[in-house]
């Protein structure tokens, strides 16, 4: 056997890396002063990356924060205005509380840079239309200058993004450094393989594996105790995964990003005839309805309107994410 592991879904993958390591732990690290159980060179694939979602009750995922994170790589930013709104602890990386560096991959993937004012997605796409086959797609994402610094509180985790189009799908490789198996394994595969699933609705292709490699995959002792929890969750809950729809642009990212915008800053309320999008993108802006109104509003129920907007599966994980924002009849 040469190859990892094979999930059919991320939760799948998730459960035997949190498992694996708190049963039979490698190394036991304090990189940092942060003490973690570690294994080292873990490697899996996950067959449909499109399963992208976690449905565990004792995990809560931050849906709204996973597809604002997949977003802002997308659209190129490092603003704390637009992540850290959806995770607060984030501003703890910042030197100049303003903008992120390491973490903020966006610029390092989707910015023009030089010398052909490309962005490093745009030439791995560009290469995959002209030479399919080609083993050379791979967008670098941490920089050999960021150890220069050595109080640098945000050195980038992943190292590369690669893509293969092999028999007409888009597989993907992730390569990382250092990975939290709880808290980044999630966010990161969630976001990795939305890119994934829009570069090949981009080429007009299907989406194919996510391979994941990892050096260090460690779970900190901080929160040892919940992945108990989580590795103790006897209930699988099931809903379906929803693929992203053929012929996504740029323009239509445009224009949830625009909305996002205005939902963050509280400058409009999100109704779907005022967008003309698909239905799967329309229930990513209501995501983002949703949590307007728990952020700006924290003395009121979300309205039922705007939880009717949610496909079933985000709706659930809403409903376990703030159980006291819900209206009565909702409450679980
Ligand atoms: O000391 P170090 O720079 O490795 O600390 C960063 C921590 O954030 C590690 O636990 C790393 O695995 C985690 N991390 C992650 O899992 C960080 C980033 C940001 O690049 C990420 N995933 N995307």
């Amino acid at each position: 056997m040469i190859t990892g592991p094979v999930f059919a879904t991320f939760t799948d993958a998730y459960l035997a890396v949190l498992g694996e390591i708190y049963q039979r732990p490698s190394y036991s690290t304090s990189a940092r002063g942060k003490t973690a159980t570690e294994a080292i060179n873990v490697s899996f694939t996950i067959a449909n990356p499109v399963a992208r979602t976690p449905y565990l009750a004792a995990r809560r995922a931050n849906v709204v924060f996973n597809h604002a994170e997949a977003l802002w790589y997308l659209a190129g930013r490092d603003d704390l205005d637009m992540i850290a709104h959806y995770a607060r602890r984030l501003r703890g990386l910042s030197t100049d509380g303003k903008t992120l560096t390491g973490t903020a991959y966006g610029p390092r993937l989707f910015n023009p840079s030089a010398p052909d004012g490309l962005s490093q997605f745009d030439r791995v796409l560009n290469l995959l239309r002209t030479d399919p086959d080609t083993k050379r797609a791979a967008m670098l994402v941490m920089r050999p200058d960021e150890l220069a610094d050595a109080g640098n509180p945000d050195v980038a985790c992943t190292l590369a993004l690669q893509f293969m189009l092999r028999a007409g799908r888009l597989h993907m490789t992730a390569y990382m450094r250092g990975n939290d198996a709880m808290v980044g394994l999630l966010g990161d595969t969630f976001a990795f393989t939305f890119i994934q699933e829009f570069a090949a609705r981009l080429l007009g292709v299907d989406v194919g594996a996510y391979g994941h490699h990892v050096g260090s995959m460690h779970i900190n002792a901080l929160n040892i105790p919940a992945v108990e929890r989580i590795l103790a969750e006897q209930t699988v809950h099931v809903f379906p995964h929803t693929a992203m729809p053929a012929g996504t642009s740029w323009a239509d990212l445009d224009t949830v990003l625009d909305w996002e915008q205005r939902l963050r800053s509280n400058q409009d309320t999100f109704s779907p005839d005022r967008v003309d999008l698909d239905l799967y993108w329309r229930e990513v802006i209501a995501l983002f309805e949703v949590h307007r109104q728990i952020t700006h509003y924290p003395d009121q129920p979300v309205t039922a309107d705007a939880l009717d907007l949610l496909r079933p599966g985000h709706r659930w994980l809403v409903e376990q994410r703030w159980p006291d924002r819900m209206p009565a009849a909702v409450s679980p």
